[in-house]
């Protein structure tokens, strides 16, 4: 380490009194010298902190990818999932579960990208029974049987890459889907087309386009380290 002169500026601004880090760190002092690394003093402590947090600003890079979907022979260009397939890493699921409520005798919303490992809260908001079940095996096939009206259950979806359709054994026309992402940078779009995914480290990646029954859309996506990319999608079945 650099010998500082004392009441130097570190590069956070901060002022460290030198002689309590050389006195903690042997330095001149052989005596002191097997404290080093052990005990570190208040001004050492001080700048392995400032240096973290610089080390942690330098990393903080990241760019946001936006765009407009259109769904061909739609009349909505709304629940399009465009989402990054595979971030480097691993990502905690939230803490909180994600929301489909049941409402009007339908689910809302009808399409919920989430997180691998996020469990989905399902409420009742309705004066009917549901029944909220999954055909789909990549989501455990689950049948979470019916509940009354004020009620909820839960399930946790595990495995990415997982695209599980919600269905109520009571209402046929309800359906919904649960689309389990590898990574937490995706977005769904509105009813314009318009979606906006934020802060993606920066690199090169497969941006996709998932809805429903159609074709997948995939395309190659270089996101800077600040600023945004723009990429649209036409959706066909
Ligand atoms: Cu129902």
């Amino acid at each position: 380490m650099r010998r500082q002169k004392k009441g130097s500026k570190s590069r956070k601004g901060e002022s460290f009194d030198s002689s309590t880090i050389f006195t903690a760190c042997g330095g001149d002092d052989s005596k002191s010298a097997h404290l080093c690394g052990l005990l570190p003093g208040p001004s050492l402590k001080a700048f392995l902190i400032a240096s973290l947090l610089l080390s942690l600003t330098v990393v903080s890079f990241a760019g946001d990818v936006k765009g407009r979907v259109a769904v061909s022979g739609g009349t909505s260009n709304a629940n399009v999932v465009v989402y990054i397939e595979n971030v480097d890493g691993a990502f905690v699921p939230p803490k909180e579960p994600a929301v489909i409520d049941q409402k009007h005798l339908m689910f809302m919303p009808e399409v919920l990208p989430i997180l691998a490992g996020t469990t989905v809260k399902f409420l009742n908001s309705d004066e009917v029974l549901h029944d909220v079940f999954t055909p789909s095996p990549c989501a455990g096939d689950f049948n979470l049987g019916s509940f009354p009206p004020g009620e909820s259950k839960t399930h946790t979806f595990e495995k990415p890459g997982c695209n599980a359709l919600i269905l109520c054994d009571i209402h046929p026309d309800m359906q919904a889907w649960i689309v389990v992402l590898q990574n937490p940078y995706f977005a769904v779009s509105d009813s314009e087309g318009n979606y906006v995914i934020k802060g993606i480290p920066p690199g090169t990646y497969s941006l996709k386009a998932w809805f429903g029954y159609y074709r997948p859309q995939s395309v190659r996506v270089v996101v800077p380290k600040s600023g945004t990319v723009t990429v649209d999608f036409q959706v066909k079945q």
